[in-house]
């Protein structure tokens, strides 16, 4: 879809001829007394079909005074126009324009909502053939020996523009179906680094880290979810087991039951599920029922909120203890300083992740973390590392 308005300079040079010629017209043809007038219609309809209620008013207004008392009512004999007359003519040009625009303003507004996604899936698109989108790792760190046990998967755009993350684009790529092409690069990108880091891993005789990556909710009903993750476990040569799915609570899923049954068949697969952002969704405790759950995200907003409020440490120990119960694996995220982490040690969480470890950062990068480098991290007195 290609999506051109007039543009502005243009419009308002036709506007202007348009009404300086309605204003010609009538002189031409003797004054205000023939129809001619009607003329600025056009205008008027114009000015509020291109810049909405203000242009027509404004139009209107322009009109109705060259209309009137610069129009002669007759040019013949000079006689100048009553005042009523002119009037009325104007309050037709404002009323005209005023319903013009009301009644556009419904369809241009869903126009150009169409057109602003066009032009973002066009350029998300080109952006993901041109290889602009990459994926950031931010490690999560084992507590109990600083290692680095995973590293959530990130999409980033690497956009001319700048960096752009995934809230600026995913909504677009949601809307618009490109939502499978970016997951798929993302799946195939954490499936080859997971790879490549279980064999440094191995090498240097430490544990592999696992790689979560957050599935999309479009992803989680599509047919061939467990079919694809399977395809690209065999063409990587990635254990299962090092693969993770985050699921968010917070994203709208439309068929839990087809989600469930998806989650399921990768669990058989060997895929870990984690359930991301737990806690701030509508029904938490109910995906938890209802899907095969390794690991659970306590968000951030709880984490945040550990040293000020009673009742966020006293949720945060809850949700252990209920992981504790149900033999899932609690996982602590924007740990943002040293006293969370101690906090969250004393409440019994094992993994934790967020900017105090690390920011996301380019694999390149968080390869340096399968290291146990972050000891004082662990310890409780590092500073947090600066992004990238
Ligand atoms: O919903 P999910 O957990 O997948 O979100 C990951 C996002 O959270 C990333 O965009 C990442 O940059 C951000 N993030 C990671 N760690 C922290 C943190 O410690 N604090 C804050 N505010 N954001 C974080
Ligand atoms: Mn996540």
């Amino acid at each position: 879809m290609r999506c051109v308005a007039v543009p502005r300079g243009r419009a308002l040079t036709v506007l202007a001829l348009a009404t300086i010629g309605a204003w010609a017209l009538t002189f031409a043809f003797g004054g205000a007394s023939v129809i001619v007038p009607h003329a600025y219609y056009l205008p008027v309809m114009f000015g509020a079909v291109r810049f909405g209620w203000r242009g027509g008013l404004a139009t209107a207004l322009v009109s109705g005074v060259l209309a009137g008392p610069a129009t002669w009512q007759s040019a013949a004999t000079a006689t100048p126009q009553t005042v009523s007359e002119w009037v009325t003519r104007l309050v037709f040009f404002v009323l005209i324009g005023q319903v013009v625009a009301w009644m556009l303003d419904h369809t241009l507004r869903s126009v150009n909502d169409d057109c602003a996604l066009a032009t973002a899936e066009r350029e998300l698109g080109a952006g993901l053939r041109a290889g602009e989108l990459s994926v950031r790792y931010q490690p999560v760190v084992d507590l109990r020996d600083g290692a680095m046990a995973g590293a959530e998967a990130l999409v980033r755009w690497d956009h001319p523009d700048g960096e752009r993350g995934p809230d600026r684009f995913l909504p677009t790529a949601e809307q618009t179906g490109l939502i499978h092409d970016v997951g798929a690069f993302v799946l195939a990108e954490a499936c080859r680094q997971a790879e490549r880091w279980r064999r440094i891993a191995v090498d240097a005789g430490v544990a592999p880290p696992a790689v979560p990556v957050n599935a999309p909710a479009a992803e989680l009903v599509a047919d061939d979810l467990t079919a694809r993750v399977g395809a690209e476990l065999d063409a990587t040569g990635l254990p299962a087991r090092l693969l993770c799915l985050e699921v968010t609570e917070g994203a709208l899923i439309t068929d839990l039951d087809l989600t469930a049954r998806h989650l399921r068949e990768l669990r058989d697969l060997g895929v870990a599920i984690a359930l991301d952002d737990f806690g701030t969704g509508y029904s938490s405790l109910s995906y938890l029922h209802r899907f095969p759950v390794d690991l659970l995200k306590i968000d951030r907003s709880f984490v945040n909120e550990l040293q000020a409020s009673s009742r966020a440490h006293a949720m945060v120990g809850a949700i252990i203890r209920m992981c504790r119960e149900l033999g899932i694996e609690p996982l602590a995220e924007g740990v943002e300083s040293a006293a969370q982490v101690t906090t969250l040690r004393q409440l019994g969480c094992r993994y934790v992740q967020g900017f105090h470890i690390a920011r996301p950062e380019r694999a390149e990068l968080a390869t340096a973390h399968l290291r146990p480098a972050t000891a004082d991290v662990v310890r409780g007195s590092g500073h947090g590392p600066r992004e990238r």
